[in-house]
Formats: structure tokens, C-alpha cells, sequence
């Protein structure tokens, strides 16, 4: 009797493709800093407000010569938002089809994440978040992904006026996670979960740099105040890394986690973009968020290929050098030559480089023409790709909920001991 992984390494094995070559180990035995922009959509990269950039530090790292940027990379998360964001990012799973797979299963299940893969090969795992703990049980879960550290609210002086909506203020949060972060065992593997531009993007007056938007509806006006402020915050960071020196000696990516403006906002998303109004394909097309990487000596430039969140970890690995032959994981390497450009939406919705399905609506990609008649070589080629979308999330889900990867032997991983962890500032 076969093991219940057999049918899932056949299919992974199956769709596997080369890694880039010319990437490999390009960032290798650096420091790797991850920036986490809460709710950051990638419309906003480059463009301008009453003649200002709403984003000018973030559009500065986007074309700096040593970035490499994704212009057509989704955010692929359900009801479990941030958490998935990070579930896809640090074990290339996707999230699940209904709650949190953090809050579900991050306690109790195996996982072979980033942290502890990073931290087998030498770096020390810390992860920095304003908020409390246990929101999106953190606590339990970044056990089981194998941090070293989580520096958590109670780890941060907290004075009045400090924190609003889910956590710290994202320049304060910033300049004091930095403090710690130049005292980690260089290299390490960080990552920085901000919180400011979270909804319902409430900022007060005195942080306030730039007018909002002029749309009528009042959720979405402050989102470009909000983002404007994590973008300064960002720029503040930058600047801290510059002086102290860890940029050069750094690898920094950032990504935005998911959409801030729902499609419940269709009449100020038209307005936003400058459409009469918005198709399905238009807010398929508003999923795309941020994901860049900066390397000292990397070469960069901006990659057009249709991606997601699920594909971060073997894109990042393979820049890091570090190799993960047989891994249960369901993205690719997007700098690869032959990246097969199909992204899963988490309810089975799809962007390919060809179609988009969206809403159950069908589209062709590059155009956004609508394909309402479908020739029979049309239906195939759709088939072919939903079955593999409908397949990975199957197996993504078998994996999570079956805690499969509790069978999984792999030589080059060390299972995780949770009880190795501890993040209680008081008990610590
Ligand atoms: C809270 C924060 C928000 O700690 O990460 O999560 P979200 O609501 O975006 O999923
Ligand atoms: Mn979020």
C-alpha cells in the first residue's frame, strides 16, 4: 500500500520545472529581510496622486538596478488573508478553501517551512509583528514554521497614540524592530509584518502627508493616505538599513499580502483606474500586488510573468542557493525559463498567460476580450488548466488537512521541534 503523499509527489514531479540557472545562489549566505506591506495592491506602484507618487520610496526600490521586480504577480489568498499570505510565502501551501490553515492546523500540523530550512542552513529565524501573539495564532503556528523568535507586541515600548487598528504604527513598529534586528546572528532570515495600511485606513492628522482620494466612497478615499504612510515608513527603514550598513550585506523582498480595496468598490475602482466601469477581468487584474527582491550584485529589472504568492519560496530559494529536491511544494520558480504562468485563485478562479477566469466569466488575458463561445480547441485548452488549478489546491489541501507532511522523509530537512520554541517575553 502506497503512502498517501504518492499520488501528490507524482503530480509535483510531474509539473516540476528547472530552476533558473543564471539566478542560482545569487543572494547566497546573505541576510534576508522580508517586508510584508499590509494590504499594499500593486496599482499603486508608479502612480501618481494630484501629481505625487503615492508610493515614491517603494518606486524607488522597484527600479533600483539590483531589484528584480513581478508586475504581474496575484495575491492567491481566502478567508485566512494575512495568514494565508504567509502560509503560501513560507511553505509554498496554499491557504484553505474556508478559515485559516494557520488557525486550523498551524499548531498541531508538520510543515517544512522557510524559517526552519533557513535556519538548517545556518541562519537565525526571526519574525516581527505590532500586534498581539496570538492574532492569526502566530504564536503556535511560527513554532511550527521554526522560528527562533517572534517579537511580538509585548516585545515593543508602547506609549499613547502608538497603535491603532490591529497593531503599532508602522513607523514606530518599524524603528524599534529594527533595533533588534541589527542584533540578530548575522545572517538571519526576518520578516516584518506591517499593519497601518490595514482597513478601515484610519490615520490621524499629523500623520497625514498627502489628500485622499476624490471617489465619494468613503471606505476607499483613505487608502492612498495609508499607503502613503507605510510607504514613508518603509523609506525611514530603508535608510536605517543604508547607515547601519545590513543593506549591503542584505537581500530584501518585499510583497503586498492581498487587496485592500474589495470588489464590493466596483464604482471607485473604476474611478480609481480611470474605466468606465469594471468587468470581471478588471478585478481579476486588480489582485496583482508588489513582490519585488533587492540582492546587492543581483541583476534586475522587471518580470512580466503571470504568478502568485504560492511560487515566493522556490523563486527565494533558488536565489538563496539552497536547494529542496523532492519538496512538497506547489509553486515554481517564476524566473524559470519554462514557469508555466497559471495562477490558482483560491476559490478555482484562474490567471493563466493565455485565459482569465474570473467570477465564472472567461477571458483572454493579454486583451481582456471576453470569450463567451468557447471553439472545442478553446474548451480544451481552458480544461487543461483548470484541471491542473483544481488539482494543486486539491493536494495543497490533502496535504494541510491530512497533516501528510508528517510522513514526508526528506534528507535535507530536519524535522521541527516546537517545544524548541518559546516567544513569552515574561516566561522567556
Ligand atoms: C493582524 C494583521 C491583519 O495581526 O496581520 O491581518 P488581516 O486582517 O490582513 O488578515
Ligand atoms: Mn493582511
Amino acid at each position: 500500500k502506497g503512502s498517501q503523499l504518492d499520488p501528490i509527489k507524482k503530480f509535483i514531479k510531474e509539473n516540476n520545472v528547472p530552476a533558473n540557472v543564471e539566478y542560482k545562489g545569487v543572494a547566497k549566505g546573505k541576510n534576508v529581510i522580508i517586508i510584508h506591506l499590509e494590504s499594499l495592491q500593486q496599482f499603486v506602484i508608479n502612480k501618481k496622486w494630484k501629481g505625487e507618487e503615492i508610493t515614491p520610496n517603494i518606486n524607488k526600490f522597484y527600479k533600483d538596478k539590483n531589484t528584480l521586480a513581478y508586475d504581474n504577480f496575484f495575491n492567491q489568498v481566502g478567508q485566512g488573508k494575512t495568514a494565508d499570505a504567509e502560509m503560501m510565502l513560507e511553505n509554498s501551501l496554499f491557504g484553505l478553501a474556508e478559515g485559516s490553515a494557520m488557525v486550523t492546523d498551524g499548531t498541531t500540523n508538520t510543515f517544512q517551512s522557510m524559517p526552519a530550512l533557513m535556519q538548517q542552513n545556518g541562519y537565525s529565524t526571526a519574525a516581527f509583528h505590532g500586534d498581539v501573539a496570538s492574532f492569526w495564532n502566530r504564536d503556535n503556528a511560527y513554532k511550527s514554521f521554526g522560528y527562533q523568535y517572534f517579537f511580538s507586541k509585548q516585545y515593543y515600548t508602547l506609549k499613547k497614540g502608538y497603535v491603532s487598528g490591529y497593531g503599532m504604527k508602522d513607523k514606530l513598529f518599524l524603528q524599534q524592530s529594527a533595533k533588534y534586528l541589527e542584533q540578530l546572528p548575522q545572517p538571519f532570515y526576518a520578516k516584518l509584518i506591517t499593519v497601518s495600511n490595514h482597513y478601515p485606513y484610519g490615520i490621524e492628522k499629523k500623520n497625514v502627508s498627502i489628500d485622499k482620494w476624490d471617489t465619494g466612497d468613503s471606505t476607499v478615499d483613505p487608502y492612498v493616505q495609508t499607503a502613503h504612510y507605510l510607504d514613508q515608513s518603509i523609506g525611514e527603514l530603508l535608510n536605517y538599513l543604508k547607515k547601519t550598513g545590513l543593506y549591503n550585506k542584505s537581500t530584501i523582498m518585499m510583497y503586498g499580502d492581498h487587496y485592500g480595496i474589495s470588489n464590493n468598490h466596483k464604482p471607485a475602482i473604476a474611478k480609481i483606474l480611470g474605466l468606465k466601469g469594471v468587468t470581471n477581468y478588471d478585478l481579476a487584474m486588480f489582485q496583482k500586488v508588489p513582490f519585488m527582491i533587492h540582492s546587492p550584485g543581483l541583476k534586475g529589472g522587471v518580470n512580466h510573468n503571470y504568478s502568485g504568492e504560492i511560487d515566493v519560496m522556490p523563486t527565494l530559494l533558488n536565489l538563496l542557493g539552497i536547494k529542496t529536491p523532492g519538496a512538497y511544494q506547489f509553486g515554481h520558480d517564476i524566473n524559470s525559463k519554462q514557469y508555466n504562468q497559471i495562477v490558482a485563485f483560491r476559490n478555482g478562479d484562474f490567471v493563466s498567460k493565455k485565459y482569465t477566469k474570473y467570477g465564472g466569466d472567461l477571458y483572454l488575458t493579454a486583451t481582456g476580450e471576453q470569450v463567451t463561445d468557447e471553439t472545442p480547441a478553446q474548451k480544451q485548452e481552458v480544461k487543461k488548466i483548470q484541471d491542473y488549478v483544481n488539482k494543486e489546491l486539491e493536494y495543497s489541501d490533502k496535504i494541510i488537512n491530512g497533516d501528510l507532511l508528517r510522513f514526508a522523509k526528506l534528507d535535507w530537512f530536519k524535522k521541527v521541534n516546537k517545544s524548541d520554541y518559546s516567544y513569552n517575553m515574561k516566561s522567556a
